[in-house]
């Protein structure tokens, strides 16, 4: 019998290609009866793999005891309780690092879109304002810059090396000071003081949970753009929509929302923000990348006992592999 794989949200074609010959691939979503379904297979599990979108409950998990790894497809895995798949001595693997540069992208592109008022200026051009009205009024350069990095991490790093070609002045907030050649700020409110830009990309979850609060949006002040591709949670958002319809800051671009897919009313008419729909990785190029490295480490722990990239939280019960 093959080993059982529970697949929470989607996989692409791609990654379907290479599990399907090694495993018995069980999907959550076509299942009539999830609940019902475990409670009658579910100690043939063997591998959860799921995203950082949907995770996975505990209470599944206590319906499969023989799961010995969970691989999330996505850096984020804050939907995941960690630490009790540990203590149940369940690995967690997760995909670092091959979307670094897809989500520092998506960070620019929103920073910039603001900045350049990107949605005025392309409705002024497609809906013929430009000829009936016309030339469109100015924007604000996006060059020079102060851009304070909330989470200056692997992604963080990517965005800091991008914004160099917009000769941004990088200062940054982490809990940790970094040995990287850019201003340490422990504090985030003087970090906000000091920064024209804020860009979120810490983890989600309680040690971040509304970090980005009305005392920050104070503190970036009317000409602040705000920038998150972290997730919704990192932000107070009826702070920030407060923030936005009071001009408290200029703009804000935005990835992620605390109740995704839902997106507030007040979000959508508001001029001064840019909204995108969680799409920080989301190219065919990056999505490929993080599908093999999930594929693998399933693959990888089903042959050798190891896996590529544990989370930390549970690198201490994992045998870690390097990729070939
Ligand atoms: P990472 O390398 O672990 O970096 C996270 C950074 O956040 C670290 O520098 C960490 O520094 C800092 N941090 C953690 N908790 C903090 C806190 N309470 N206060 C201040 N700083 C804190 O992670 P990554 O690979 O860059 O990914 C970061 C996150 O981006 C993911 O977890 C996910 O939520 C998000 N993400 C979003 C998308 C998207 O599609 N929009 C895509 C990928 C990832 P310290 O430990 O020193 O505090
Ligand atoms: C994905 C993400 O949208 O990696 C993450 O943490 O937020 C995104 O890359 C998500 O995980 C879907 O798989």
């Amino acid at each position: 019998m093959l080993p059982t794989i529970y697949i929470i949200g989607g996989i692409t074609p791609f990654m379907e290609a290479q599990l399907v010959p090694h495993f018995t691939l069980i999907y959550d979503a076509k299942l009539e009866d999830s609940a019902k379904w475990l409670a009658e297979h579910g100690a043939d599990v063997r591998y959860v793999l799921t995203n950082g979108h949907d995770g996975i409950a505990s209470d599944y998990i206590d319906a499969m005891p023989h799961v010995k790894l969970i691989s999330n497809y996505g850096v984020g895995y804050d939907a995941i309780d960690v630490s009790y798949m540990r203590d149940k001595g369940i690995i967690v693997t997760h995909t670092p690092d091959v979307l670094n540069e897809e989500v520092a992208t998506t960070a620019l592109m929103l920073m910039l879109s603001c900045y350049r008022e990107f949605r005025y200026n392309e409705a002024h051009a497609r809906t013929g304002a430009w000829e009936k009205d016309g030339n469109a009024r100015l924007s604000r350069s996006a060059d020079n810059r102060v851009v304070g990095i909330v989470g200056l991490g692997r992604i963080g790093t990517a965005i800091a090396r991008k914004l160099e070609a917009f000769n941004a002045e990088i200062i940054y907030h982490n809990r940790n000071e970094k040995q990287v050649p850019y201003r340490y700020f422990d504090n985030l409110i003087e970090m906000a003081e000091a920064a024209d830009t804020l860009i979120a990309i810490t983890p989600g979850g309680a040690s971040t949970n509304a970090l980005i609060s009305k005392e920050v949006f104070e503190a970036l002040g009317p000409e602040g753009v705000f920038i998150n591709v972290a997730r919704g949670s990192v932000v107070d958002e009826p702070a920030l929509i407060s923030a936005l319809e009071t001009k408290t800051i200029a703009a804000a671009g935005l990835d992620v929302f605390a109740a995704e897919p839902h997106i507030p009313d007040q979000l959508k008419t508001l001029e001064n923000v840019v909204l995108l729909p969680h799409i920080g990785s989301a190219t065919e190029e990056t999505r490929a990348a993080m599908g093999q490295l999930t594929v693998d480490n399933i693959i990888c722990y089903e042959k050798t006992g190891a896996v590529h990239t544990p989370v930390p939280e549970t690198a201490e019960i994992a045998t870690v592999a390097k990729r070939g």
